[in-house]
């Protein structure tokens, strides 16, 4: 596709958010000028948003590091990837060797859904080095979601999804796709598909304490008060049994502990939650009429239903509610996505169900969740002395200095440790404590495949966009990094890094031919194994999934279809993908069942306190794009927002600072007067702090904004899932003028 030799377009699947849209980027030479959304991706259509759009200006940011930096006589100082990798294993095996695998902490960031790098190599890590200690941001996001899914289904990432494409009814908690460009649920362009549900007669309901742009497009904007939607959602499920709306449909043969559920919700009457929720009762009544009554309706929580105390149980009425309203895995309401590396379907069958807390982390006795433990716990973790504390760690992709609760505290942590590796572009916030930093390339520089949104996809589809510039001199690709982080970590540093992908293949394809449901049942493994196409590992890795897949496809498939593969509308998948040891839903399992009691104590509390929620920004994201210019202009966005009410009654001023003290330490932070935010209420974003001296991110310290998780002190989690309650804490003001 080059139109001269200088100048000429690649396709890139955007790696900046969940939307994954189509991108056509203009290369001169070996520089991104431009990117507009790919008109002909099966998927986006064309859409792009402004951070797709400065994906030239992210990928040539000069402050990406090029070469590893090792730290010699207490510096970070560039060095050769040979010399990094050997410090990595001269340092990293005698701790294991001396205290075991736990005394290595991973941290996994949110940036590894986005590469095919952090998809492919982490497990191996982590199987091979067999540590208990790993946190990731999930327990910062969603891991609600997947203790309830493993717990409903048996599956914790069988996750359904909103059909967005054609509901008739959405009604959307604690999440703003307009800035956002949604969570869970896959889809370029969600905002322009929320536009097409109201132009087509749907309805919007959104649950946010604030007026987002998403709740400024709803039919009925709720601005219920933050952390009481658990509440909300049990008087909705309480409202459908009692006027005898619920109605399965095609489920009923499938769920157990419908009277369960009923009997659970008893209590929760609209005039019971009422005062907590700040609501009307009979609004909540005409909600759940309204639900019950729609001809397709989806309920879709995101990270203000996750990150919040009741996390899980939020995340379970969601799709009780999607379950009572005959909506779970039917065209129109909630279903579950077939990815095409996920596995082939297979008959149904009882599985082995979902297990929590088979290991409780050392210090505070966290139950592990999905074999994680809360990144809240992690500083606690290594600062903690005893047998079994961490010494050493390895960070792929992750900030949590900023992203998680007190990072003051875990930056002192981390300054501690025996030995701390980060795979990362940049010189941050966390990555700046890290003896070997060994910085991936930029993304115009790396093949993509989305192996975990697909699964999580409004519509399923397929598609790979291979490098769009070929790597620069000197540069390793990120799956090499991995692949050789594995091999130091594991004992086995100096092997080819492709014996990684070979050692993955043979031990996948050996277990695929013994399945009597797989595709390739009872075929031979080398024949296999020569079969697979593919000019690196991580391709030949990809071409095998694809073949083991539901789809009958191919590396080879996919690269003819540049623009993607179609793989038609989300279908049904119960009673086949359930995991259950009943085989069913189980839909009010034991650990949800021992949790109610503390949401039933809810009722009885009047917070009195301001509380404040977070907000994410359309231009940003998380922790790490504040460093390009063309994102980061205009006004301050790290405000304390507040409403008028609230100001007047506080003596704060619009635009002067203030103080904000919660149980975690103070901050200070400008004022942005704004009825946007509803009263009771204050939010201030996350993802800023870049004031620690030692980073390398010119831009993010020129306007550097504060950090709000400072106000946490790592002890307010979800209890089921471990996730930090990050949004709905009480804070104090006061005016520093
Ligand atoms: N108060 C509050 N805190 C929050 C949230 C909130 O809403 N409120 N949100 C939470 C959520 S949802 C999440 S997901 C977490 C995110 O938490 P983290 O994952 O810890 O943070 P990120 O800012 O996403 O950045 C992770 C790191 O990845 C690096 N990076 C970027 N691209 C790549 C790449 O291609 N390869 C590699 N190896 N590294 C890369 C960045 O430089 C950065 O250092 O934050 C959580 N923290
Ligand atoms: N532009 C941009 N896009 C991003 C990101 C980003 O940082 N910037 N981050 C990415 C990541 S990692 C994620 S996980 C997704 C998140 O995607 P979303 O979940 O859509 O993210 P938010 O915009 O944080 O929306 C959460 C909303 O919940 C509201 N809220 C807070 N507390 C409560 C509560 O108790 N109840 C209810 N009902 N609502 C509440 C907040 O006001 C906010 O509007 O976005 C991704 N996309
Ligand atoms: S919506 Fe997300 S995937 Fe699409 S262009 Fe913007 S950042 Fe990229
Ligand atoms: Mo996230």
């Amino acid at each position: 596709m080059s139109r001269t030799a200088a100048t000429r377009t690649a396709l890139r699947i955007c790696p900046l958010c969940e939307a994954t849209c189509g991108l056509t980027l203009t290369i001169e030479g070996t520089r991104v000028t431009g990117a507009r959304g790919d008109r002909d991706d099966i998927f986006s259509r064309g859409f792009i948003c402004p951070k797709g759009a400065s994906f030239g200006e992210l990928d040539a940011d000069p402050d990406r590091l090029r070469s590893p930096l090792v730290r010699k006589d207490g510096e970070l100082r560039e060095a050769s990837w040979q010399e990094a990798f050997d410090e990595v294993a001269a340092r990293i095996r005698p701790l294991i060797e001396e205290y075991g695998p736990n005394a290595v902490g991973v941290v996994l960031g949110n940036p590894n859904v986005h590469t095919m790098a952090g998809a492919l190599y982490p497990p191996v890590l982590l199987s091979l080095l067999r540590t208990r200690n790993l946190f990731t941001a999930s327990t910062l996001d969603q891991m609600p979601k997947h203790v309830s899914s493993g717990l409903l289904f048996g599956d914790p990432v069988a996750i359904p999804v909103p059909d967005l494409d054609r509901t008739d009814h959405l009604l959307l908690l604690g999440a703003n796709p307009f800035d956002s460009n949604g969570s869970l649920c896959t889809a370029a362009d969600f905002p322009g598909k929320l536009k097409a549900l109201r132009r087509r007669g749907g309805t919007l309901t959104v649950v946010d304490p604030r007026r987002t742009r998403t709740a400024q497009l709803a039919d009925r904007h709720i601005a219920i008060r933050p952390g009481a939607d658990a509440l909300l959602l049990a008087a909705l499920a309480q409202v459908l049994f009692e006027e005898k709306l619920t109605d399965l449909g095609a489920l009923e043969a499938h769920v157990e502990g419908v009277g369960d559920v009923e009997e659970a919700v008893r209590e929760f009457t609209p005039e019971a939650v009422a005062a907590a929720c700040d609501m009307d009762p009979e609004e909540i009544r005409t909600i759940a009429r309204e639900l019950a009554a729609a001809p397709t309706a989806a309920v879709y929580g995101r990270v203000g239903s996750s990150t919040v105390e009741f996390g899980t149980l939020t995340n379970w009425l969601v799709d009780v509610l999607n379950v009572l309203t005959g909506n779970l895995d039917r065209p129109g309401g909630a279903l579950f996505p077939l990815s095409a590396t996920d596995r082939a379907p297979r008959p149904a069958a009882p599985g082995k169900g979902f297990a929590l807390g088979r290991w409780a982390s050392r210090v505070s006795g966290h139950p592990e969740a999905k074999s994680e433990l809360p990144m809240a716990a992690f500083a606690e973790e290594i600062d903690t002395p005893g047998d079994g504390r961490i010494r050493a760690v390895i960070s792929l992709a992750a900030n949590p200095v900023l992203s998680a609760p007190d990072g003051d505290r875990l930056d002192r942590a981390l300054a501690g440790l025996d030995f701390m590796v980060s795979v990362d572009p940049y010189l941050n916030e966390t990555s700046r404590h890290a003896d070997v930093i060994l910085p991936p390339p930029p993304p115009s520089q790396s093949s993509h495949f989305d192996f975990a949104f697909n699964a999580f996809a409004v519509h399923n589809q397929v598609r790979y966009t291979p490098a769009a510039i070929p790597l620069e001199e000197g540069r390793l690709g990120e799956s090499e990094i991995q692949a050789r982080l594995v091999l130091a970590v594991g004992g086995l540093h100096g092997a080819e890094p492709s014996a990684v992908d070979d050692m993955v293949i043979e031990r996948t394809l050996t277990k695929a031919v013994a399945d009597p449901h797989s595709p390739v049942h009872g075929q031979d493994v080398k024949e296999l194994t020569a079969r697979l196409t593919g000019r690196t590992g991580p391709e030949r890795r990809l071409d095998m999934m694809l073949r083991l897949g539901p789809y009958d496809l191919s590396l080879e498939a996919l690269l003819a279809s540049p623009h993607g593969i179609d793989l038609g509308p989300l279908r049904p998948r119960i009673p086949r993908l359930l995991k259950t040891r009943s085989g069913h839903i189980e839909l009010l399992p034991a650990p949800i069942a021992a949790d109610l009691p503390r949401l039933r104590r809810a009722l009885e509390e009047r917070p009195g306190a301001l509380l404040l929620v977070g907000r994410r920004h359309l231009r940003s994201n998380n922790s790490w794009m504040h460093n390009v210019a063309t994102l980061n202009g205009g006004s301050n966005r790290c405000t304390l927002q507040i409403h008028p009410v609230d100001a007047a009654r506080l003596g704060i001023e619009d635009g002067a600072p203030v103080r904000i003290t919660a149980e975690g330490g103070e901050l200070e932070a400008p004022v942005e007067i704004t009825d946007a935010v509803r009263t009771g209420v204050v939010s201030l974003p996350h993802g800023w702090g870049h004031d620690r001296p030692g980073t390398r991110m010119s831009v993010a310290a020129a306007r550097p904004g504060v950090n709000v998780n400072q106000l946490l002190d790592g002890s307010r989690l979800d209890p089921l899932s471990g996730t930090a309650v990050l949004n709905g804490f009480p804070v104090e003001l006061s005016p520093l003028r």
